[in-house]
């Protein structure tokens, strides 16, 4: 995979020095010299990006190979663009254009960067499990066929150790192990410092442990050569026993203070070490004690070179934040910036003339200049951004599962049951997931045609023993069923990884995740990780709301709908009956292939419904767009009763009760409040843009919907959930809004007693709309 070359080490060096001088200087310019028009503090990493840029010197210009794919720690993405800035493939100008609208951001970025960005990161400990899960996506393409061995690489995290302290770490190093996972590396930028302060060295000794027992290698690269020979000076073995007994506050505190403070505590604290520190003056004492072996070019390459199988790998490369710079090992170096002196005086250091701060080479002598640019040609790393492979998958019409009384749940399990059994390019491309909730949430059937992926087969042991089950458990490559432990953190890094299977791979993938909708929230920051991204899956959240009735208050959902309100990137249907379902369902599927498609949310319930008649299928347009009216009102109709989901039976049960007495009463199916409020913000938006360019706007969906109403109409809203979620719709025309829905948390019952308690049944629908008129 990686192929084997004997590494120019001093270009390395340079490469490092020109990374450290780049990145620097693009957050100097930022901060210091780009004119401010709003007086705020731009910002950016200095002391973050260099104590990286020797570890990512040596990958980018020498260890990664062409399919190799990276998650760059947050505070170093200007080390990224100032890789790609040497590599030709990023521009001086979006340099300069730091942390400014439309310029290179602050951490990577997949979508909005213009260097391809593998990975985006930004919250801590995301970009670091994504990349196991890549690596299982990886695997998947592979065993089935998508991927040759020779199109594999390896799925790299660059991390800081404050992200060791994020739990999400740790349960993605479980499941990565019960995948036995390969072809990964995550390197730990070890500077002992987080944000605040240094960190506690307590934990130390004991990470090495934790992921030597989940089946990694660890290499830990602590000292550096020039290091490792003074330990075989006269007096070198106390110094080595003074480096490991430091303590990590101590480390820092002595690095930001030089060489005489070395050399007055060492010499106090282990006189032994003695000949050492006088072999030695103060300068030449303190690149002795910083030279760790994460800024040590031959250190790193023999590393990184050493572990060329695919045996997953913890490289714990010890580091000085802010390596080389004037605060380095400074507590309060996080944010910290250089001043103007300062870097001027870096420059002059690196031999760089000034005004010529943006030139790629400057200050190298004309054979130095030659190697190191060889060394940038020959980076085997891509320029380019990959482009999305759009839109190739047919998507078959899917049919409603035939039956008078169903849920949408089961309905679910029953659509891909058929698409399965149908066979074809969708269904053999869709993944199926699911964090212990598989039979549960009606994948049951799938998993039955399709099978577990297991790299290692799986015997269904139960199967084997003849003992009854519904539910077939083996696993084999060609299964397209993974199935995740509990932890619904895992399941959303999974649909992340495979979300973006055609970015990352060049295969796009379907990937469906299923969830009981309250555990949303376990996930919610690796779910908005994933669609801020931009990777494409359905998610099947089921079941919801109270209308669970004996599962009780833990297992009822109230707030799912308005977190996809809010969310970005995922687009919120809640079918009431089957047809709706798989109406949303074929649609996803070409959301999730879409150029300016997005993610799908599916809130379903276990709930039996009797289905509606269609006369005809002029539903479904509207049903798409967010809504369409059940009942249509009479132009001028003074109500409507608007309702989303399970609740259907008690919204059209109290439109019968009160028709006769409501001339024109609307009944109003709301499939996507999410849709319709954006649709709405939409407008808004078009208006002002139209308002300069001159072009009008049209109405939006849901002001459609409503504009037969009168305009002092009363709107009864419900669902099964907040009811805020659809109480705004008082806001689109000014109409009067009696929002029904749940704000307490639920508990046991039975539906009569939930319904009545919580004000979802027919009475309470019935009192609401009485009010209105009352009012
Ligand atoms: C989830 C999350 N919480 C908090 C932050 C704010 N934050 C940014 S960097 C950082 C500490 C980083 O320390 P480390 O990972 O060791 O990086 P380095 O020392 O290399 O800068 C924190 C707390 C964040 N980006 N993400
Ligand atoms: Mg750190």
């Amino acid at each position: 995979m990686l192929k084997k070359t004997s590494p120019d080490l001093d270009s390395l060096r340079l490469m490092e020095e020109r990374l450290r001088w780049l990145s620097a200087w693009t957050i100097h310019n930022a901060n210091h010299l780009r004119p401010s028009t709003d007086g705020l503090k731009v910002g950016g990493h200095q002391a973050s990006c260099a104590s990286m840029t020797a570890i990512m010197a040596a990958l980018y210009f020498h260890a990664l190979g062409p399919n190799d794919k990276v998650a760059v720690k947050p505070h170093a993405g200007p080390v990224l663009h100032a890789v790609h800035y040497l590599l030709g493939s990023q521009s001086r100008e979006q340099l300069e254009n730091f942390r400014g609208f439309g310029g290179m951001q602050s951490y990577p970025s997949r979508t909005k960067d213009r260097i391809p960005v593998d990975f985006s990161t930004g919250s801590v400990g995301l970009g670091v499990a994504i990349t196991a899960f890549a690596s299982l996506v990886q695997d998947y393409l592979l065993a089935h066929g998508a991927l040759t061995p020779e199109e594999t690489g390896r799925m790299v995290a660059l991390m800081g150790d404050a992200e060791l302290d994020e739990g999400n770490i740790y349960e993605c190093l479980i499941e990565a192990y019960k995948h036995d996972i390969r072809n990964c590396w995550w390197i730990v930028d070890y500077n002992r410092q987080s944000l605040d302060a240094t960190t506690a060295e307590r934990m130390f000794s004991r990470f090495d442990e934790i992921f030597a027992s989940c089946g990694w290698r660890v290499v830990t690269l602590k000292y550096g050569k020039a290091m490792e020979a003074a330990f075989a000076e006269p007096g070198g073995e106390a110094l080595k026993r003074w480096i490991d007994e430091a303590g990590n506050a101590d480390y820092a505190a002595l690095t930001y203070l030089g060489g005489g403070a070395w050399r007055e505590r060492i010499g106090r604290e282990a006189p032994e070490a003695k000949p050492v520190l006088d072999a030695r003056d103060d300068e030449a004492l303190a690149a002795l004690m910083t030279n760790l072996a994460g800024h040590d070019m031959a250190s790193l390459i023999e590393a990184f070179d050493g572990a060329r199988d695919d045996v997953p790998t913890l490289f714990i490369a010890y580091t000085i934040k802010g390596f080389g710079l004037p605060f380095a090992g400074h507590k309060d170096n996080h944010s910290g910036l250089m001043n103007p002196g300062q870097i001027a005086a870096l420059r002059e250091k690196m031999g760089i003339a000034a005004g010529e701060e943006w030139e790629p080479w400057a200050g190298l002598g004309g054979n130095s200049a030659e190697a190191v640019r060889a060394l940038a040609e020959n980076s085997r790393i891509a320029r380019t951004k990959r482009e999305r492979p759009w839109g190739q998958v047919e998507v078959p019409a899917i049919p409603a599962p035939a039956g008078e009384e169903q849920s949408t749940q089961a309905a679910f399990g029953r659509i891909l049951l058929d698409l399965s059994r149908a066979g074809g390019d969708l269904a053999d491309r869709i993944v199926t997931t699911s964090p212990d909730v598989t039979v549960s949430t009606n994948l049951g059937a799938w998993v039955n045609q399709r099978g577990l992926f297991r790299r290692q087969a799986l015997a269904d042991v139960f199967a084997l023993a003849k003992i009854p089950s519904a539910q077939k458990w083996g696993g084999h490559e060609a299964g397209q069923h993974v199935e995740l432990g509990i932890a619904e953190n895992n399941l959303f890094l999974m649909l992340a990884a495979l979300g973006l299977a055609g970015d990352l791979f060049g295969t796009r993938l379907f990937p469906i995740g299923t969830v009981y909708d309250p555990f949303i929230a376990r996930g919610l920051d690796a779910l908005n990780y994933a669609c801020y991204q931009d990777a494409r899956f359905m998610l099947v959240a089921t079941p919801s709301g109270v209308t669970l009735g004996p599962e009780g208050g833990a297992h009822q959902s109230i707030n799912p709908p308005l977190i996809a309100l809010g969310q970005p990137g995922l687009r919120h249907y809640e079918p009431a009956f089957a047809d709706e379902l798989a109406l949303f369902m074929e649609e996803g599927f070409r959301l999730m292939q879409a150029p300016e498609g997005e993610s799908v949310y599916l809130r379903l319930t276990t709930r039996t419904l009797r289905q509606v008649e269609r006369t005809d299928e002029s539903w479904k347009a509207g049903a798409l767009a967010g809504g369409y009216w059940l009942r249509e009102p009479a132009p001028g109709a003074e109500a409507a009763l608007v309702y989303s989901g399970a609740i259907a039976p008690e919204a059209i049960a109290a439109w019968e009760a009160l028709k006769d007495d409501v001339p024109g009463l609307g009944l109003l199916a709301i499939t996507s409040p999410d849709l319709l409020h954006r649709g709405w913000s939409a407008r808004r938006r078009g208006r002002w843009e139209g308002s300069r360019s001159g072009k009008g706007a049209e109405a939006s969906h849901v002001e459609r919907l409503l504009s037969p109403l009168a305009p002092n109409a009363g709107l009864v809203t419900l669902l099964d959930g907040a009811p805020a979620s659809l109480s705004w719709l008082g806001g689109v025309m000014g109409h009067r809004v009696s929002p029904l829905g749940i704000e307490r948390f639920g508990q046991t019952g039975s539906l009569d007693d939930l319904y009545r308690e919580y004000r979802l049944d027919v009475d309470s629908i019935v009192e609401a709309a009485a009010e209105l008129f009352l009012d």
